[in-house]
């Protein structure tokens, strides 16, 4: 995990600030992306099954509207939605004797890898072309002939602030031209009972998700003192910003020696770090977000629930 243990090194600065945060992207190490999987599998967490479900009822129609050549998925973990959408697109493609590219980006090595090997074997017509990056990043997406279709699902873009949005929804604008397209999964506002149930589930998978981070800081920044057990997992839901967000509180006074940075790290019992924050949208507001960063809107599909929207957006 160099790649990792490098970054974090020069990211740990965050550590010190008022309240302690860690950049979200560290939750999601080799066990950390298991985890996850396991969390969108929950009772609690509906938002893989509602984003599944509007894959799969509009895959075709996606496909059909955009007639995407290449299809580049940031953080695109396991790629089980994916597949959903590489199903029809292959499909497309083959039945107009075009090629099909599949680009998935993420920053863990080991799931990168292992996705790429299995789509590789499940979509023999796709050329997949793994690439291992942080789409916090600027990124340059590879050329190809025909209109390019990036996409970015899970609700993933609820873990940037207003201003980190606006920043990302403007890079990828960027990096494509016009009449290359833009799929964007999006979790909704509801019922506030069901937004925290969905991070704070009965099993505990949740909470040792967000437990993981610590087990994270302990092996990159080599530390001693510091114990996944001594923090409690923390759901809340912030209305101001309509986001829930992930703490994690100190269950005792910590006193931590990171020999990588040669530094201590001293949490009074109590203390609360910030460690993932999930902002849940009303279509409107993002659709406005997307038209300032230079998208056109050209379609919105929700579930049968309206707890989800996918949201295709035109360069
Ligand atoms: C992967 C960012 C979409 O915000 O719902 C799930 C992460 N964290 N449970 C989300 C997450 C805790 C998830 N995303």
């Amino acid at each position: 995990m160099t790649t990792i243990d490098a970054g974090l090194a020069a990211d740990a600065a965050t550590l010190w600030n008022n309240p302690p945060t860690v950049g979200t992207k560290w939750l999601y190490d080799e066990r950390g992306s298991k985890l996850f999987d396991e969390i969108t599998r929950l009772p609690e967490y509906y938002p893989t099954r509602r984003e599944t479900e509007i894959l799969a009822a509009h895959s075709v129609d996606i496909a059909r509207r955009t007639e995407a050549a290449m299809v580049a998925e940031f953080g695109s973990g396991t790629s089980t939605k994916s597949r959903l959408l590489l199903t029809a697109f292959a499909h497309r493609a083959a039945s107009q004797s075009r090629s099909l590219r599949y680009v998935p980006i993420d920053v863990s090595p080991e799931v990168l890898t292992q996705s790429s090997h299995d789509l590789s074997l499940d979509y023999p017509t796709v050329s997949v072309e793994p690439l291992l990056a942080d789409f916090t990043e600027p990124l340059d997406l590879p050329p190809a002939d025909g209109p390019r279709l990036a996409i970015f699902l899970g609700g993933t873009i609820g873990n940037f602030d207003t201003a980190g949005r606006a920043e990302f929804f403007g890079r990828i604008a960027d990096g494509l031209v016009p009449g290359d397209f833009f799929l964007l999964g999006a979790d909704l506002i509801k019922d506030t009972g069901r937004l925290v149930a969905a991070y704070d589930d009965k099993a505990g998978v949740t909470a040792d998700f967000n437990r993981n981070i610590i087990e994270v800081l302990r092996t990159a920044l080599d530390a001693t003192g510091l114990y996944p057990d001594d923090f409690a997992h923390l759901a809340r839901w912030n209305p101001a910003e309509h986001r829930i967000e992930m703490w994690l509180r100190a269950r005792r006074d910590i006193e931590v020696y990171f020999a990588a940075l040669d530094r201590s790290w001293r949490l009074p019992a109590g203390t609360e770090i910030l460690t993932e924050i999930s902002t849940k949208f009303d279509i409107e507001s993002l659709g406005a977000e997307l038209r300032s960063a230079g998208f056109s809107q050209e379609a919105v599909w929700t579930d049968s629930h309206d707890d989800f929207a996918v949201i295709l957006a035109r360069r």
